[in-house]
């Protein structure tokens, strides 16, 4: 495949050695994303959805105008089933505050995945805690794949809500969601997707997926910090409560009483983040110039050079599937007799920069029987070379600690 040159349109990358492998917590954002939040500020700078003059309508139109571009990347039915939040993990809080917490009663149980990240842990147990709900985990195999049995086993008539990740932020494997939410929705209960992971590499269409609410955050599709998304189906979120209450997101207010604003403003409490959704609305368009194919192919191959490169380094061992193929360019490890941040800072002597932790996923860490692992993560615009040359970093990590090898 014909490689193009993206890496131009990332100010970052000018003049900088540094192989940024950290791009699952957070990607770098193309200039024309930078241009867009720029010229929000520049030309059309106000309070949106307050004002009725000009300059308010103007950045009233961009906000909506980003709206309906996340909208159409996520194959909704409609604009007002897209909610602007913060992030990811906001987007699964509204939903447990919202959803879970006037939905569920005891004996109920929320259904998800021993790999789930934090965000989509957290607020279940807390609408366990408050509701007397039980929460029920999905047990994975060495490859962190989730089974038919397994889900078939776990998922009942008891179940009110399944909340699982598309893309495992440890082990890169893309989890059944169709299938999972097919079962799911026979049993009666609702679909949640965390899509933190699966968005800025794959073409979501949440009818398609069977998600009754889907989550992303901006920040990983090369988007500004500070903006995220929830889609809700249209008929949930019409019996839906708001999440946070105050500024813009009413009809009317009483002294003692209120009534919401029309969706999805009921849900958007506050002067809202218009740059950053106009930033998000850019790179989604940018996103779709580059081609999810494309992301894909390219992720594929530097993987495979990645992963080739690792598996003859005997001391290292990879977590997840053996098939690069199967990783959405993720790639966790440990290297023996060396502590992931250990590894992690000697790396950046080389200026390579990957993650080690936990990764916010510390009953999965439990699972696998580790306390943290090192993370390498790649986007479509990393090079072969990039890869090469954190390789030669990577062999020399034992002998920074004193082995021979
Ligand atoms: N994972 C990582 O390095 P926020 O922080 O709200 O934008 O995203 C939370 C989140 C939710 N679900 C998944 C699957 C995620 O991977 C993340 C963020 C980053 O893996 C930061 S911890």
């Amino acid at each position: 495949m014909a490689v193009r040159d993206f890496r131009k349109d990332f100010p970052i990358f000018e003049g900088s050695d540094y192989i940024y492998f950290d791009n699952a917590a957070t990607s770098q954002r193309p200039r024309q994303v930078i241009e867009a939040i720029d010229d929000f500020y520049k030309k059309s700078n106000a309070n949106p959805l307050r004002g009725l003059y000009d300059l308010s309508v103007d950045a009233t139109n961009r906000y909506e105008g980003a709206r309906d571009i996340v909208a159409r990347f996520l194959n909704a039915d409609k604009s007002c089933e897209i909610i602007f939040t913060r992030n990811t993990t906001e987007s699964m809080n509204l939903i447990a505050y919202s959803y879970g917490l006037s939905n569920l009663k005891e004996g109920d149980e929320i259904v998800i995945s021993v790999m789930e990240h934090h965000s989509n842990i957290l607020p279940w147990q807390m609408v366990c805690k408050k509701t007397g709900a039980k929460l029920v985990y999905l047990e994975i195999d060495d490859e962190g794949v989730i089974s038919k049995e397994e889900y078939e086993k776990k998922i009942t008539k008891n179940t009110k809500i399944v909340s699982i990740g598309h893309v495992s932020n440890v082990m890169g494997v893309t989890n059944p969601i169709k299938e999972i939410s097919d079962y799911a929705h026979k049993m009666g209960a609702v679909m949640v997707v965390d899509g933190a992971q699966s968005a800025p590499h794959m073409k979501v269409d949440v009818k398609k997926l069977g998600a009754d609410f889907f989550a992303f955050s901006g920040h990983k599709l090369m988007a500004p910090m500070g903006i995220g998304v929830l889609y809700v189906k249209k008929d949930i979120l019409d019996n839906m409560d708001p999440f946070l209450t105050g500024g813009e997101m009413i009809e009317y207010v009483t002294r003692y009483d209120a009534t919401w604003a029309e969706l999805p403003h009921k849900f958007e409490a506050g002067t809202v983040n218009a740059a950053g959704a106009v930033g998000l609305g850019r790179a989604i368009e940018y996103l779709e110039e580059v081609g999810f194919d494309y992301i894909a192919d390219r992720e594929h191959i530097l993987t495979k050079r990645m992963m080739d490169a690792m598996n003859d380094l005997k001391y290292i061992k990879i977590y997840g599937s053996k098939d690069p193929g199967k990783h959405c360019g993720i790639v966790t490890f440990v290297v023996d007799g060396v502590h992931p941040h250990d590894t992690a800072s000697i790396l950046n002597e080389d200026h390579v920069c990957i993650r080690a932790g936990h990764h916010c996923a510390q009953p999965l860490m439990q699972f696998l029987n580790v306390g943290s692992t090192a993370r390498a993560s790649l986007y479509f615009y990393n090079t072969e070379e990039e890869v090469d040359r954190f390789i030669d970093a990577l062999s020399g990590v034992r002998k920074v600690m004193g082995y021979g090898d």
